[in-house]
């Protein structure tokens, strides 16, 4: 049976070691190296060779186990433990030198994440989690705000690659900022969902993640006492992700479905 302790101490040295990689590479000046889904969906040089650094890593440690990234795919294959990996979220932080972006790194037991690590490369910040075991960062154990308002919360949202998508994501967003203390866009939903878990945000929804975005940072607010869910019963999905604490998430899901958040292209 595969502990989600030693999953973790694994994912987290790998992750300290893909980060030194893009702090480095991000020393050495980044440039876009192509696009993806559309013109501003771009990959660096670093999200791929950190790929590389952790898929390597992982197959030394674990030479059984399958890997899904962002930048590489794969992950199909049956495998005791499946690694959902996004080397760097928050890539176009990354690419404008804005500190907030991360290596997202989860473990996957029978279609359950079990274990995960989001680090902020840039500050060396670091949020972890195992299933049933709590959320922690810096050693302190994570819990969510307290808040039962929304009207009171600060609530962090993204948005997609595509123009279309934007527009539908910023007609939701005019729906619901007047319902709201205030919206932060910081740009790399690992982050948002780890800061939902220390209760620097009180809450967050976005449309469009792939699992790379959300898989650790879901359990690391899971763990902090927050639902993380879809929309209207759904799981966290492509459609929507919300993580909210147990008395504000209802008031924040029923807006958000009103609003058809999880709908447009
Ligand atoms: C990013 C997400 C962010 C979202 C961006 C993008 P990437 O992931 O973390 O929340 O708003 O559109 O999807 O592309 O940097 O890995």
């Amino acid at each position: 049976m595969e502990q989600p302790a030693d999953l973790l101490a694994l994912a987290v040295s790998v992750a300290r070691a893909a980060g030194d990689l893009a702090n480095r590479m991000r020393a050495d000046g980044v440039d876009a190296v192509a696009t993806k889904s559309t013109a501003t969906d771009v990959v660096t040089a670093a999200d791929r060779a950190v790929e590389r650094l952790v898929r390597d890593k992982l197959k030394e440690a674990r030479p059984g186990d399958v890997v899904f990234g962002e930048e590489f795919g794969g992950g199909q294959e049956r495998a005791a433990v499946r690694w959902i990996l996004d080397p760097i979220d928050g890539t176009v932080n990354y690419l404008y030198n804005i500190p907030v972006y991360a290596v997202s790194l989860a473990a996957e037991v029978d279609g359950q994440v079990v274990a995960g690590v989001v680090l902020n490369a840039a500050t060396g910040r670091e949020w972890t989690a195992t299933r049933g075991g709590g959320a922690f960062c810096g050693g302190r154990r994570l819990r969510v705000t307290g808040e039962t308002d929304l009207g009171q919360a600060l609530v962090g949202t993204g948005f997609g690659y595509a123009a279309e998508r934007r527009l539908h994501q910023a007609r939701v967003l005019l729906g619901l900022i007047g319902h709201v203390r205030d919206v932060r866009r910081i740009g790399a939903a690992s982050i948002d969902l780890c800061l939902v878990a220390e209760g620097a945000l009180d809450a967050y929804y976005e449309k469009g993640l792939n699992p790379w975005d959300h898989a650790a940072g879901g359990l690391v607010a899971a763990e902090a006492g927050a639902l993380v869910t879809g929309l209207d019963g759904n799981p966290p999905g492509a459609d929507m992700v919300i993580a909210a604490p147990p008395a504000l998430h209802p008031h924040l899901h029923d807006l958000l479905s009103k609003l058809d958040a999880s709908g447009g292209p």
